[in-house]
């Protein structure tokens, strides 16, 4: 990329924020250093609506919904690569790829869930590796008929459980391949769709089905340097409105039991209910989290991610804590109504400025002024601080790391759809 120069009128306003965080004895230099350290996991599933390209036909399934008909939706692995690509072009740093089994390229044959193997994400790999993004991993346990009933993991039927603790199982190996062959990590996260759309009379026999099939699942291990198990909650899904297996209680207590991660997904709690707060909680008693940072708008709708409040104090609360090596941040959301790459772009570069406003935070000043039990004046400068010249450090983080600054980028997705989206009759 061509070198920028430094003494553009982006630059001048960075010297002034520079200098008026300064004052409060914040390093804007350092927190840039500190943002380009992070790295989020981009969901595969924003380019196709959850589609994936197993071809058979099936119904997005499990109580998903992605509603809109935007055109120029990617049909292949390529395209999707292509826009994946497109994104990662206007996201500044380096980033992930969260994959869904969904996403296998099994060369126009039916290979069936439960036969998954690495070779199937070999495409996936080897343009992960050329491109430097790390990949993590789900299994997919919806869209199929044999999670038609509702039930995967926790089904009542032995032969249905079986087949989708193979999957799970095949899934975890597809990760540990990209965790050993791309040399970092791969989260492989689990949710299941599992409930009941009305009032069960027995609420504990499928919990426990659920449990079991998950040490069954879990029973290979693997080098936590290449592969690491997440597992996710959910309050409620579309046709499961009275009783999800794997509720938040549920995978609390079973990923606190097992020492694995557990994923804090933010459109799965009751609507006022914040993630914000229970990262301090868990992460006394877990290694490490995932989240899915997501908005509900009234229920789980897994909504573009915009810059509220609410994002606001899940990346305080990471960055406060001191838990950017234990919180693995993902994005997951689904709109089919907007351009597909303008989705991801928004709701990542939403969370990197979210983490930005975060590193920004003067930490001393705040917290000795509630040691002191000065609440005035910690309201008083946590307000003030939300009108600190912070799009100036934003801005020399884009233009540092080679992307556009400002709304430039969404020229750039709008080529994008003319030259290529467009052509997706
Ligand atoms: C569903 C969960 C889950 C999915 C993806 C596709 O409610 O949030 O994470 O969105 O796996
Ligand atoms: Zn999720």
């Amino acid at each position: 990329m061509p070198q920028a120069p430094s003494d553009t009128p982006l630059h001048s306003a960075y010297q002034l924020a520079r200098e008026r965080y300064g004052l409060l004895g914040v390093d804007t230099d350092r927190a840039l250093d500190s943002l380009a350290g992070v790295a989020l996991s981009l969901h595969c599933w924003q380019g196709d609506d959850v589609g994936g390209f197993e071809n058979t036909g099936a119904a997005l399934g499990g109580g998903l919904a992605a509603t809109g008909n935007y055109p120029g939706k990617a049909r292949t692995a390529d395209e999707l690569r292509a826009d994946l690509d497109q994104a990662y072009r206007l996201i500044p740093g380096r980033h992930r790829l969260n994959l869904h089994a969904l996403y296998a390229e099994t060369g126009g044959r039916r290979v069936e869930r439960n036969a998954l193997r690495p070779e199937h994400f070999a495409a996936w790999r080897d343009w992960a590796k050329a491109n430097g993004h790390g990949v993590d991993f789900n299994p997919s346990c919806f869209s199929h008929p044999l999670a038609a009933d509702g039930f995967t993991l926790a089904s009542a039927d032995a032969g249905r459980r079986q087949f989708w603790i193979e999957h799970c199982l095949a899934s975890r190996r597809i990760g540990a391949y990209f965790g050993r062959t791309l040399g970092t990590p791969c989260v492989t996260n689990l949710w299941i769709p599992d409930g009941y759309k009305d009032t069960p009379v027995d609420r504990a026999a499928p919990r426990q089905r659920l449990r079991d099939a998950l040490d069954q699942v879990l029973a290979e291990k693997f080098d936590p340097a290449h592969h690491l198990d997440a597992v996710e909650p959910k309050l409620f899904g579309l046709g499961s409105e009275a009783y999800v297996v794997g509720s938040h209680e549920f995978y609390l207590g079973y990923a606190q039991a097992r020492q694995i991660l557990l994923c804090l997904d933010a459109g799965h709690f009751h609507p006022t209910e914040t993630i914000a707060d229970k990262i301090s909680s868990v992460l006394l008693y877990l290694p490490a989290i995932l989240l899915h940072v997501s908005r509900g708008v009234r229920w789980d709708s897994d909504h573009v991610v915009t810059y509220t409040d609410d994002l606001q104090a899940i990346t305080q609360e990471v960055v406060r804590g001191g838990y950017l090596r234990r919180v693995h941040i993902g994005l997951d959301y689904f709109d089919a109504s907007i351009n597909r790459v303008a989705a991801w772009v928004i709701g990542a570069r939403n969370t990197q400025r979210a983490l930005l406003a975060a590193l920004l935070e003067p930490a001393e000043p705040l917290r000795a002024l509630e040691q002191a039990g000065d609440y005035t004046g910690r309201l008083a400068l946590q307000e003030e601080l939300k009108s600190l010249p912070f799009g100036a450090v934003w801005d020399l983080f884009c233009l540092k790391q080679g992307v556009p600054v400002g709304p430039a980028w969404l020229g750039e997705v709008r080529a994008y759809e003319k030259t290529v989206l467009a052509q997706r009759a």
